[in-house]
C-alpha cells in the first residue's frame, strides 16, 4: 500500500509521469486519470505530466471532463526518463499506451479491482473500494483539499462506478467522500446530466432492440449486440457504456450479461452484472476476464455466436444451480 507522500517520493526520480488507463475507458478510468493529471500538474511544476487516453474511445458523456485537459496523441514519445501511473486497470495487457515498450518502464499501479495482478513496481490496490476515483480521492486528501476540477472528475468516477450509489461497494465512506467532493465544488446535477441524460435516441432504440431480443434463462438475462445492430443504429462500441447496468434493473434478473460483437462479430466483448448474490468476477475468470464481485468483463477472441452459445451453456449448467442453492 502506498501513501501520497510515498508516491511523491517515487516520482521524484523521474522527469516525466505518463498517466494511462485501460482499454474502452469507463467513467472511473477517465475520471481518476484526469484527477491525477490535475493534481500532479499542480505540484510537480518541474516535471512533465502527460495524460494518454485513446481519444477515439472516450464515451460522449464523459467528454466534458476530457475537453478541459490536454491528452497526448497515439504517436507520443515520452522523454527517456519517465514513469507510468496506471489507473483503474486490473492487468498489464488491459493498459492502453501510446507507442512505447511497456516492459522497460517502471509502473505505479493504482486500482480497486480484486482481480488486479499487482503488475506495477509499486502497487496501491484497494479491492473493497468502490472505484479508482475513491482510492485516488483518499490519497489526495492526505496531501491537501480538492480543487474544483479534481472534485468534479472524482465525483463522476465514483458516481458511475457505483451505478449512481447503488452497487454493493457503495459504503458510508463512499458517500462521505461524495459529500466532501460536492463541498469542494462538484455539482451533482450538472455531472448527472452529463453522465446520464445525454444519450441519443439511437442509444435507446438499440437498447429497446436488445431488450426485445434478449435471451432469458431462469434469472439470467443476456443482451446480444451484433456488429449489424451497431451499424443499423449508427452506434459505436464506446457509446454502449452503462448498457450492461440495464440487464439487472428489473425484479426478474439476478445476473445480467451483455455480449457485443466486435470486428464484424469475430471478437466478443462480455460484460457481467450481478445484484450481489452471484460472483461475476469468478464467472468472468472462466474466459480469462475479471473485475469485481458485482461487475466484471472479458474479451474473447472468438466469434459472437460461438461465445453466446458457450455462455448460455455455462449459465444453464452453473449459474442457475448455484443461485438455487444460495436461495435455499
Ligand atoms: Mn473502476
Amino acid at each position: 500500500m502506498l501513501s501520497f507522500e510515498k508516491i511523491r517520493e517515487i516520482i521524484e526520480d523521474y522527469s516525466e509521469i505518463l498517466i494511462v488507463t485501460h482499454k474502452k475507458p469507463d467513467g472511473d478510468a477517465i475520471a481518476s486519470s484526469v484527477a491525477w493529471y490535475y493534481r500532479l500538474s499542480e505540484f510537480s511544476v518541474n516535471k512533465k505530466i502527460s495524460l494518454y487516453i485513446n481519444s477515439r474511445e472516450i464515451p460522449f458523456e464523459y467528454k466534458f471532463l476530457t475537453d478541459k485537459v490536454k491528452i497526448v496523441q497515439d504517436d507520443y514519445m515520452p522523454s527517456s526518463d519517465y514513469i507510468i501511473l496506471a489507473l483503474d486497470t486490473a492487468s498489464k495487457d488491459r493498459l492502453v499506451l501510446p507507442q512505447i515498450d511497456i516492459e522497460k518502464v517502471d509502473i505505479i499501479n493504482i486500482d480497486h479491482h480484486i482481480s488486479n495482478e499487482n503488475f506495477g513496481r509499486w502497487n496501491h490496490v484497494i479491492g473493497n473500494s468502490s472505484s479508482a476515483s475513491e482510492v485516488t480521492a483518499k490519497l489526495f486528501l492526505e496531501h491537501k483539499k480538492f480543487s474544483r476540477n479534481e472534485a468534479e472528475a472524482l465525483y463522476l468516477g465514483i458516481l458511475t462506478d457505483t451505478g449512481q450509489f447503488s452497487y454493493s461497494l457503495t459504503s458510508s465512506e463512499t458517500l462521505k467522500m461524495a459529500s466532501i467532493l460536492v463541498e469542494a465544488g462538484a455539482d451533482p446535477v450538472f455531472i448527472s446530466e452529463n453522465a446520464y441524460f445525454t444519450k441519443s435516441l439511437a442509444y435507446w432504440k438499440l437498447l429497446a432492440q436488445a431488450i426485445t431480443e434478449a435471451t432469458k434463462i431462469d434469472n439470467v438475462l443476456i443482451f446480444c449486440i451484433t456488429s449489424e445492430m451497431l451499424i443499423k443504429h449508427d452506434m459505436k462500441i464506446s457509446d454502449l457504456e452503462q448498457l450492461s447496468s440495464y440487464t439487472i434493473r428489473n425484479r426478474e434478473t439476478e445476473l445480467g450479461i451483455v455480449l457485443v460483437g466486435m470486428n464484424n462479430d469475430e471478437t466478443t466483448k462480455c460484460s457481467f452484472r450481478s445484484k450481489g448474490r452471484f460472483d461475476v468476477n469468478e464467472f468472468a475468470r472462466r474466459w480469462d476476464g475479471g473485475g469485481h464481485k458485482s461487475a466484471s468483463g472479458a474479451y474473447i477472441k472468438r466469434p459472437l455466436f460461438e461465445v453466446k452459445n458457450e455462455i448460455i451453456s455455462a449459465v444453464k449448467e452453473i449459474c442457475c444451480d448455484k443461485m438455487h442453492n444460495n436461495r435455499q
